[in-house]
């Protein structure tokens, strides 16, 4: 896999300005990405896969290889996200996620497709695969969301495993964290890492997951934007896609990924709606510095864009002739 960033940065300013419909706003270079259609993709602009940081480079390899061998756009988002569930290095999403202050580990996801269908879980301890939850509860049951023990014991009635792991990593990390319990998040560093993706197939179908342990050493019960349909997640397949990263608790004040695509509906840029929705945030954020929020949006006709409060987000994205990361433009400078 190619994953050196600096190489795909040249790759990506050499093969997005071929394909620049648009370089929005007037930023300095580094602060600037493209929003761009994608290659020989007329009409349907897929397939597509867009995913939320560095770690969405296998998710999205895996969401191709499903898409590639005749997968759903939804199986594709599901099985995209499962590569970084397990993933136990991972120290924000899956069960290697970083715990609450009561020391356990409890996850979060959530899942759309294209007709606005969706599932989601919450407050779950024990279960590898959250977002295959969240699916069999979109599937399965009448209705969109449980959490807790509610959802702990449905999703072992319903064939899912119970799987427990002691990651010494983990545990010691914890420990370090009790001698002082204080709750302090650090920005891009260990708690902004959950994995949104968001996809399109050859057909111009949508479908998007999202899936974290949320904050690290967060109060016990406390759930984040990325379960949330319209905050961490939202699919609309006459409109586009859009998820995000970050501090929840902001991103739920503004419904993020539904303001994003509503600005897509209206005719705004995907970039733009990303920018604008952040610009929401940091109207009644007192202390910016200390918080990252980033949102990526996909259209319909496969163009894309994102938006971040500060440097550091990135995404990774997938299409037929393009395999990288990109970096995001933000509103803060933190260098
Ligand atoms: C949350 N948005 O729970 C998530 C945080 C995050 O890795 O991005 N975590 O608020």
């Amino acid at each position: 896999m190619r994953n050196d960033r600096r190489h795909f940065l040249k790759l990506g300013v050499a093969g997005t300005a071929a394909l620049a419909v648009g370089c929005v706003n007037a930023v300095p270079e580094e602060k600037k990405i493209l929003t761009s259609t994608v290659p020989g993709a007329a009409g349907s602009g897929g397939p597509i896969i867009l995913s939320t940081w560095n770690h969405g480079l296998p998710a999205n390899a895996k969401a191709w290889e499903v898409l590639t061998n005749k997968g759903t756009v939804l199986d594709a988002v599901e099985q995209g996200v499962m590569e970084v569930e397990s993933d136990f290095t991972n120290r924000s999403v899956g069960l290697g996620g970083n715990p609450d202050r009561d020391g356990h580990t409890t996850l979060d996801a959530c899942i759309q497709d294209h007709d606005g269908k969706c599932g989601s879980v919450a407050f779950l301890e024990h279960i590898e695969h959250p977002i295959s939850v969240a699916r069999a509860i979109m599937e399965r049951t009448p209705h969109v969301m449980l959490v807790g023990e509610g959802a702990h014991r449905w999703a072992l009635e319903n064939g899912f495993t119970e799987k427990k792991l002691d990651l010494p990593e983990v545990k010691k990390a914890y420990e370090e964290w009790l001698k002082t319990s204080k709750y302090k998040p650090v920005v891009n560093v260990e708690n902004h890492d959950t994995i949104g993706l968001i996809a399109m197939d050859a057909n111009g179908r949508m479908a998007g997951s999202c899936t974290t342990s949320g904050l690290s050493y967060k109060i016990q019960g406390r759930v984040g934007d990325s379960p949330i349909i319209g905050a961490g997640l939202f699919v609309d397949g006459d409109v586009g896609a859009a998820c995000s990263t970050g501090t929840g608790e902001l991103v739920i004040r503004i419904v993020g990924s539904h303001t994003v695509v509503e600005l897509m509906r209206q005719g705004v840029e995907p970039q733009e709606a990303c920018k604008q929705a952040v610009k929401r945030i940091l109207k009644f954020l007192p202390n910016p510095k200390d918080h990252q929020v980033g949102f990526l949006a996909l259209r319909k006709d496969g163009a894309y864009g994102a938006w971040s409060i500060q440097k550091g987000f990135n995404f990774a994205l997938r299409t037929a002739n393009d395999e990288r990361t990109v970096d995001v433009g933000f509103d803060l400078d933190q260098r």
